[in-house]
């Protein structure tokens, strides 16, 4: 039987454990990348290791979240990184230079190279062939030192791919499709694979709209093949020498397989407040929008900016709509200027937005109050906009931009518009300055480090026994965006005690400051979660933040790949429930004992939980390597690493 793709790349970066789906194993990361609202962390946690230089083939640090930088925090951590890039060897991307995923793609991915990324997005780079995946700050700190990655061996599934895409059906619409095949939760531990005749019929910054949003459906990471596209969008980057056909033997195994034919979609759209929750945009005819955002890692190629312009020239944006355009890096912002499209989004009443996250992170453009806000970005979770109840649809640029023009959300397909026909560019406008490439000079910077920034603070080693309070319970589908809040907070991140304070402030603003004074008497905090707990983003100040707050475990029904990592990574361990029924059992305020937790976890026992204000005695199961057991005994990833 022939390989998938997938496991070609996979088996050759392998340095430990067995190519068996479910089993641990690592593999060797080629390049990295990071971001400024988690790279600030992972770097100060890369100083932690002591090493003197990155041993990646290439890692670069992009300025892209926290651009709107009010007050002194986000210039002091933008400072630091560019710093720490020039001493340890790192390629630093300056603000303005656009969004990671977008940026990486154009400049440096490379087909059947391994990324890891400390944003969840990263995945992106799938679409140009590479193994991509998100994982929390210190991953990617380790992985920048040397150390390998560990990952579940994934399943694979290909989606077989046929036909071709109506006009005005995108590449948005092929993953929401994925999204309302596969839902958001339940596909931890798998990997898509794209396949077919299809396939070449999507060009590279659309295969990667496809992978961006794998990270929703909560898959490890979605890849392409590398073919004669491939080949035209590195040419077209001036980086022809970086291609390799990279694709599956033709009788390769897979764990599922599904068709999906492109020529049978059509418009579709995320209603609120879940990337699954799909609807058919042809289904909404009357809604009203406020707002319209074009623009995130998603959907803010050079491609979608001019079929948007295409829309709009000669039209205007309906009087009570505010239409905002971010294109999702200088090169495509300047060629859209260049090439007129710019100026004919601004003719028609547009607003241009920095080349940067903005709106989607929420630190800017928040919608009116219970406003409807079509975005183009990949996630609509509750108050996510900065607006608590902002009602967020994720939509494609076409339908974007058409309904920019009805003020409503809008079936491009019945409009009368004619479809705006634009092809890839053959030469993409290369100009690199605004990248800072490492000399050896600088290697004896002097780092900056504004008061914003703090050391990153270490656990203590596992206790013996866990004894104290259930700090806080909740259901199905928290995000890490309940559990640490962005947008406006985001500027905590370099300082551990203060982004503490906001813990959970979406759901319960109280809970800071119950887990300080638990700890403070000598208790522990444990918190109690339902499914898919710490959906979305690969923060790892979800699980930081509570670390530092004394959370010891996370009981719940199951919690997310990435957040997974990042519990572990700092310490907290995740156990389920033997008998699902037992979560209506506990409440917030129980006060709990996992007796004798580090010896039934060194012996491979079952561990309890005593809940001593209902006097209940719970089964609860872990998965853990001894690798994995090692790291929580030492108190978390970086002790571990250290010791090492
Ligand atoms: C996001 O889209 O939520 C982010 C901000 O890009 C995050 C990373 C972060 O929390 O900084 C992500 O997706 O991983
Ligand atoms: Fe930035 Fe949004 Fe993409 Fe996250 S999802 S990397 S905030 S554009």
């Amino acid at each position: 039987m022939g390989k998938s793709l997938t496991r070609k790349i996979l088996e050759e970066h392998l340095v430990t454990g067995e190519y068996v789906p479910g089993n641990e194993i690592s593999i060797k990361i080629d390049q990295t990348l990071t971001q400024d609202a988690t790279g600030t962390m992972a770097y100060l946690q890369f100083e932690a290791m002591g090493l003197k230089q990155v041993k990646t083939g290439l890692s670069v640090s992009y300025v892209d979240h926290n651009t709107i930088q009010v007050g002194f925090e986000n210039a002091d951590d933008h400072k630091y990184l560019q710093t720490v890039a020039a001493k340890y060897g790192i390629v630093y991307s300056k603000a303005g230079n656009g969004i990671c995923h977008q940026v990486h793609l154009e400049r440096f991915g490379k087909p059947g190279k391994t990324l890891l990324g400390s944003d969840s997005h990263t995945t992106t780079g799938g679409g140009i062939g590479m193994i991509a995946i998100g994982a929390g700050g210190l991953d990617v700190a380790v992985a920048m030192g040397g150390g390998e990655f560990y990952l579940t061996c994934p399943k694979v599934y290909k989606i077989n791919l046929k036909g071709r895409l109506q006009p005005w059906v995108s590449a948005k619409d092929v993953v929401l499709k994925m999204l309302e095949i596969f839902t958001v939760k339940g596909n931890v531990g798998v990997i898509i694979e794209y396949a077919g005749t299809g396939v070449k019929n999507l060009t590279v910054p659309e295969r990667a709209t496809i992978t961006n949003m794998g990270a929703e459906m909560g898959v490890t990471t979605s890849i392409f093949p590398s073919d004669e596209e491939t080949k035209k969008f590195l040419k077209a980057q001036g980086r022809e020498a970086d291609w390799v056909e990279q694709k599956a033997d033709d009788d390769a195994e897979y764990d599922k397989i599904v068709d999906l034919d492109l020529s049978t979609l059509e418009p579709l759209a995320a209603a609120p407040h879940s990337p699954g929750n799909i609807v058919k945009v042809s289904d909404m005819k009357d809604l009203k929008v406020d707002q319209i955002m074009l623009g995130s890692c998603t959907n803010s190629s050079y491609r979608e900016i001019a079929t948007a312009a295409k829309i709009m020239k000669g039209k205007k944006v309906h009087p009570d709509v505010s239409f905002g355009v971010a294109p999702g890096s200088r090169q495509v912002l300047q060629m859209a200027t260049r090439d007129g499209y710019i100026s004919d989004l601004l003719d028609s009443g547009a607003r241009l937005l920095e080349a940067a996250c903005g709106f989607c992170i929420g630190n800017s453009q928040s919608p009116r109050s219970i406003g409807v806000s079509l975005r183009t970005s990949n996630r609509n979770f509750e108050g996510r906009s900065g607006t608590a109840d902002a009602q967020v649809y994720l939509v494609s640029p076409e339908v974007a931009a058409v309904s920019a023009i009805t003020g409503k959300l809008t079936d491009p397909r019945k409009t009368g518009i004619e479809y705006p026909k634009v092809s890839m560019p053959i030469k993409f406008l290369v100009d690199d300055s605004m990248f800072i490439f490492p000399k050896d000079a600088d290697k004896n910077v002097e780092i900056f480090r504004g008061p914003n920034i703090g050391a990153p603070p270490v656990n203590d080693k596992m206790p013996d026994q866990i004894k104290g309070i259930v700090g806080i319970k909740v259901g199905d589908k928290i995000t890490t965006d309940h559990i640490m809040p962005a947008g406006a907070r985001l500027k905590y991140r370099s300082n551990v005690p203060e982004y503490s304070k906001y813990v959970f402030e979406p759901i319960d603003k109280l809970f800071p400051t119950r887990a300080m004074e638990a700890k403070k008497k000598g208790l522990h905090t444990i918190i109690v979660a339902g499914e898919s707990y710490g959906q979305g983003s690969s923060r790892e100040h979800a699980a930081l933040c509570p670390m530092y707050l004394g959370v010891k475990a996370v009981i719940a029904k199951s919690v997310e790949r990435i957040h997974a990592a990042n519990l572990l990574n700092f310490g907290i361990i995740s156990l389920s429930f033997k008998n699902m029924a037992d979560y209506d059992k506990i409440a917030q305020g129980d006060e709990i004992e996992i007796p004798d937790l580090k010896k039934k976890l060194q012996n491979n026992e079952p561990v309890f939980l005593v809940d001593k204000t209902n006097n209940l005695k719970i089964e609860l199961t872990y998965n853990l390597s001894q690798r994995q057991k090692d790291i929580l005994f030492e108190g978390g990833l970086l002790p571990y690493t250290v010791k090492k």
